[in-house]
């Protein structure tokens, strides 16, 4: 039997938002939105509580949340501006609890079983740090586990701050809609709502053996999580800040054929790193180097944060063609990926070619872990040696290609 824990998540609300309105004070309560424009197909990175009123949401294209609030303002700042404040309410937390799992920029779990304080309280007093010291606002979600602790959190949103009382957690659950559990994509939502199911609660009364027959053995981890059930532990330390990985061709190259070859190799061998740390990607970047060593490199939002092989390979090709003409002699191409988060695997288990993808990519890496990235290649040739890089918070980028 293992002992109780008590888990504390906490979500920056708005947070790019919140970040531009500390800098210009006469955006709030104004819709606008942080993102990329709309002529370069920008898309939405975060919507400011009063765009969400006109159904303005993250990963939304910005033409898109234009047409919808004609007078959004559309704004953005370099990156780095962001990570800064990231850094800062990371710190806090790490001097706060001495287990701290972050999941993305503006998100974290910290493990506070042994401060024998109630976790409202616990909660409140970093809540209020933060708030002192970075100016930003934040919600909370206490329970006995990671699970419980990040919907609570959600549920609260924004200025949130929900304890759920052990052995409550299915009864906290059960009002909510199917949707808030992870795992259920909205087509797996749509087929529960087939069957009649709309809140996790309903999920919770089905007998396993129906969910069995309906949904296989996803359907068993469906109902567990469905009763406020979750063991996974707090795992510290940061994610990545950026995973790249790059290719010296031994002779300039100018052939578009493989020249794009590579550029699949290159986004298998991130794709197959992000996944191995159960990462994904929203932002995806290449890098040429031309033969005079001049270097460039361009980068692209993703909609939907990925860790699929297959689509960082459209993106590094799209930006590819932006910045490369047939023909041009190449000397190093390069792909990476940034703004590193947790996979939201919106699991999706009616669209086979998708689990097909994700089953062909499995195997793919459990070949590799065994006999070397080198041993299998998505219909190319043997490539070469490539330099492998990851980027962490904190440490000396020198040299690196962030951008
Ligand atoms: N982000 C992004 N692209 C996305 C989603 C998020 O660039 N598709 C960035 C901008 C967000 C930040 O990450 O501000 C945090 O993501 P959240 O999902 O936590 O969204 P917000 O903090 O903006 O809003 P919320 O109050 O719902 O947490
Ligand atoms: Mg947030």
């Amino acid at each position: 039997m293992s002992v109780m824990r008590r888990i504390l998540h906490v979500d920056l609300d708005a947070f790019f938002c919140s970040v531009e309105e500390l800098l210009h004070p006469e955006l709030r309560g104004v819709p606008f939105v942080v993102g990329g424009a709309p002529e370069g197909r920008g898309v939405v990175s975060s919507a400011s509580y009063a765009a969400r009123a006109f159904g303005i949401h993250s990963a939304m294209p910005t033409a898109i949340a234009l047409r919808r609030c004609p007078g959004l303002k559309v704004v953005s700042s370099p990156h780095t501006h962001y990570r800064e404040f990231s850094r800062r309410v990371m710190a806090i937390l790490h001097d706060s609890a001495p287990l701290v799992e972050q999941l993305s920029i503006d998100e974290a779990f910290l493990d506070a079983s042994d401060d024998p304080r109630p976790g409202e309280e616990i909660a409140a007093a970093i809540k209020a740090r933060i708030r002192d010291e970075v100016s930003l606002p934040t919600s909370w979600g206490i329970a006995s586990n990671k699970l419980v602790a990040k919907i609570a959190t959600e549920v609260g949103k924004p200025d949130g701050l929900i304890a759920v009382p052990a052995g409550g957690e299915a009864a906290f659950l059960a009002p909510l809609p199917v949707g808030m559990l992870w795992g259920v994509g909205p087509k797996t939502q749509e087929r529960l709502e087939d069957e009649g199911i709309r809140t996790i609660g309903d999920l919770a009364q089905i007998p396993t053996e129906r969910l069995r027959s309906l949904f296989g053995q996803h359907g068993l981890e469906l109902a567990s999580k469905a009763m406020g059930k979750d063991d996974r532990e707090i795992v510290a330390g940061h994610i990545p800040r950026s995973i790249s990985s790059e290719h010296t061709f031994s002779r300039d190259q100018s052939s578009g054929h493989v020249i794009t070859q590579q550029l699949m190799s290159l986004s298998e061998d991130v794709g197959s790193r992000l996944r191995k740390q159960s990462l994904a990607a929203r932002t995806i970047r290449i890098k040429l180097r031309w033969p005079d060593f001049r270097t460039q490199s361009k980068q692209r939002r993703l909609e939907h944060a990925t860790q699929v092989d297959t689509e960082i390979f459209q993106a590094a090709e799209i930006l590819l063609e932006q910045v490369w003409q047939e023909g041009q002699p190449i000397r190093l191409i390069g792909v990476g990926c940034a703004d590193l988060c947790e996979p939201i695997r919106q699991l999706n288990m009616f669209d086979q070619s998708w689990q097909q993808d994700e089953r062909l990519m499995r195997a793919l890496d459990r070949i590799r872990d065994r006999y070397g990235f080198d041993a299998v290649q998505r219909g190319m040739k043997k490539s070469h040696r490539r330099n492998h890089e990851e980027t962490h918070p904190g440490k000396d980028e020198h040299g690196s290609w962030e951008a």
